[in-house]
């Protein structure tokens, strides 16, 4: 019978369900439940789970342990920001801020360390450039990871959170040298965070 969207089709509920829709019921169900299953399974085998803890940290607390970090490790300086090489397995420091990224990390390839980030001011985006490394850095938590760099350069770090006029410019650095490398030796230069490329 012709039926339209004013002409209802003749009822037909009663019947048996169809074979093939049988099989097309059963097969979305168990899809339905692998997907549910994939949630608390993701959560604990993921890889996107980050490796950090989380700790509550005033602005002003937090600057003050970097301007401590860099002094104690402090080996140069890059366009007005000090770059700084601290030992393998050390706490390492990042601090976010409009509009710039501090210090200039120098880090040794393989070797494990805990890097702390946070902001002094506004919400900034950690983005380690070109790898999809991404955290928030928020003021008045300190976020540490545990990291490990697996390659050797001279990384980027670009901010991915708006946070101003300046946002743009807010490139830091992280230079991961070779294992072996003396630390004092040269930092190659580059194009370097709000300096002239
Ligand atoms: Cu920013």
């Amino acid at each position: 019978m012709h039926t339209t969207g004013v002409t209802s089709p003749l009822a037909g509920w009663w019947k048996p369900a169809h074979r093939s829709e049988k099989i097309w019921a059963t097969v979305a169900f168990v899809w339905c439940m692998v997907l549910f299953a994939m949630m608390p399974f993701w959560h604990l085998k993921g890889g996107q789970n980050p490796s950090g803890t989380r700790a509550r940290v005033e602005p002003e607390a937090f600057r003050a342990r970097v301007t401590e970090f860099v002094e104690e490790y402090r080996v140069g300086e890059a366009s007005g920001i000090p770059i700084v090489a601290p030992p393998p397995g050390s706490d390492i420091y990042l601090m976010g801020q409009m509009w710039l990224w501090y210090p200039v990390l120098r880090l040794q390839q393989d070797a494990e360390y805990t890097l702390h980030l946070s902001s002094v001011d506004v919400n900034h985006g950690f983005n380690l450039y070109p790898f999809n490394v991404n955290f928030q850095v928020v003021p008045g938590y300190d976020y540490a990871l545990s990291i490990t760099p697996t390659e050797a350069g001279d990384f980027r770090v670009v901010c991915n959170e708006f946070c101003g006029v300046g946002h743009h410019a807010m490139l830091g650095r992280i230079i991961v040298d070779p294992p072996g490398t003396q630390v004092g030796s040269a930092v190659p230069e580059a194009a370097v965070p709000g300096g002239e490329s």
